[in-house]
């Protein structure tokens, strides 16, 4: 196969995250295509010049348009802000491109509906970046809950809990506007449990919600805003989205399961975890110590019951093609890697992405959902997609 170019749209945060991804992906688990890292976007030139100098990109440029009708690129990587993923994602599939496209996948269940059907009319190779679904931890998770090592699933219990918003006085950046990000905390945050759930226990058959935004102004930023950090000027602006969102689930399959997500958790930086009781065994899960699987099986020895800690090594998912010792550490870069080898080795079979844009159509419905319980305070139910 032909060596394939990427652009990559954004600076910030998440475009450095897939820079290096994309960088060290063919030195930790040999490429499965070749690709050139060829043009970085930013609307900022000198933003855009520094990455490409800095993320090791052989070209920048200022405007998406221009770059993703280029007949020389065939991945575009979109790492903006969520009001953008819907045209910049359905131009780049129009054109034939493969996309990778952050979280979350639209701002609305109509715009993630338009983004599938652009990626189905071309063929195109589609992924958006549930990054903690790649943990090797978590993807031990599912193996035994494959396996049957912990019966039938009964309940599941995620949550995840960010203190950067708990602070008043903390600007109010994209990710507190609606027009920019969709909905707050549940877009930003909650839609990596529902991608884990869905993973791990199976379809949203409906849910009940409790919504809530704790702190209705801040101050505008100062100056352009990349993510959870940067200064605030002294104007107040209205914030127009979640800051929390509690629910309750009934999966398809039986399972019952809640989930409690917030950034305002004040002592929990990025805890993105579960359990998932059986009628066989318990597993927990905590991100933030991610190299660590808790487990506790109904068979082990009475004497010596209880939950026990798998560490993260070559015998789990993807260990062997990373660091050679249980316990020695897998990190953040590690799993954006294994995102981009996952991506990379579907365009090199010719197959689908897992999750894909029929999956993050499937999140967004569910995403909606929740925040349609959180107004009315009734059960809602989930459409299905069509097989
Ligand atoms: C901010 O809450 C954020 O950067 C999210 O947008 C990411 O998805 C999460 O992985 C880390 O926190």
């Amino acid at each position: 196969m032909k060596k394939l170019n990427v652009a990559l749209i954004g600076t910030g945060f998440m475009g450095k995250a897939h820079s290096i991804a994309t960088a060290v992906v063919p030195i930790l688990f040999g490429a499965p295509i070749e690709i050139e890292r060829k043009v970085i976007v930013d609307i900022d030139e000198e933003l855009a010049r520094n990455a490409a100098h800095q993320y090791g990109f052989a070209e920048y440029a200022t405007d998406w348009r221009d770059v993703i009708s280029r007949p020389d690129i065939d991945i575009v990587d979109i790492c903006t802000p969520n009001d953008t993923h819907a045209p910049i994602a359905i131009a780049a599939a129009k054109a034939g491109k493969h996309v990778m496209c952050e979280k979350p996948m639209a701002m609305t269940v109509a715009d993630a509906e338009a983004m599938l059907a652009a990626a189905r009319e071309t063929g195109v190779v589609t992924m958006v970046s549930y990054n903690y679904r790649h943990t090797p931890a978590l993807q031990m998770a599912k193996r035994l809950i494959d396996e049957g090592r912990i019966g039938d699933i009964l309940t599941f219990r995620g949550h995840y809990l960010q203190d950067w918003g708990a602070d008043p006085s903390k600007p109010l950046s994209w990710r507190f506007n609606k027009a920019q990000a969709g909905s707050g905390t549940l877009g930003d945050i909650g839609t990596h449990v529902i991608d884990a759930a869905r993973l791990l226990v199976g379809e949203f058959a409906s849910v009940n919600a409790i919504v809530k935004t704790f702190i209705p102004e801040r101050p505008l930023p100062a100056g352009r805003f990349f993510g959870p950090s940067g200064a605030a000027s002294s104007e107040m602006g209205k914030v127009d989205v979640d800051d929390a969102a509690l629910t309750m689930i009934k999966f398809t399959n039986g399972v019952y399961g809640t989930i409690e997500v917030t950034r305002n958790a004040w002592g929990h930086h990025n805890q993105l975890g579960f359990e998932i009781h059986g009628t066989r065994g318990s597993i927990a899960f905590d991100y933030q110590r991610l190299n660590e699987l808790r487990v506790a099986f109904a068979d082990d020895p009475a004497d010596a019951f209880g939950f026990r800690t798998i560490y993260s090594g070559p015998n789990q998912p993807f260990g062997d093609k990373l660091w050679p010792v249980a316990g020695m550490g897998q990190g953040y870069i590690d799993i954006k890697s294994i995102e981009w080898y996952n991506f990379l080795k579907a365009i090199a079979d010719n197959t689908s992405a897992a999750p894909n844009f029929a999956d993050g159509l499937q999140i967004e419905r569910i995403a909606e959902a929740i925040l349609a319980s959180g107004e009315n305070g009734n059960w809602v139910n989930i459409e299905q997609s069509a097989a």
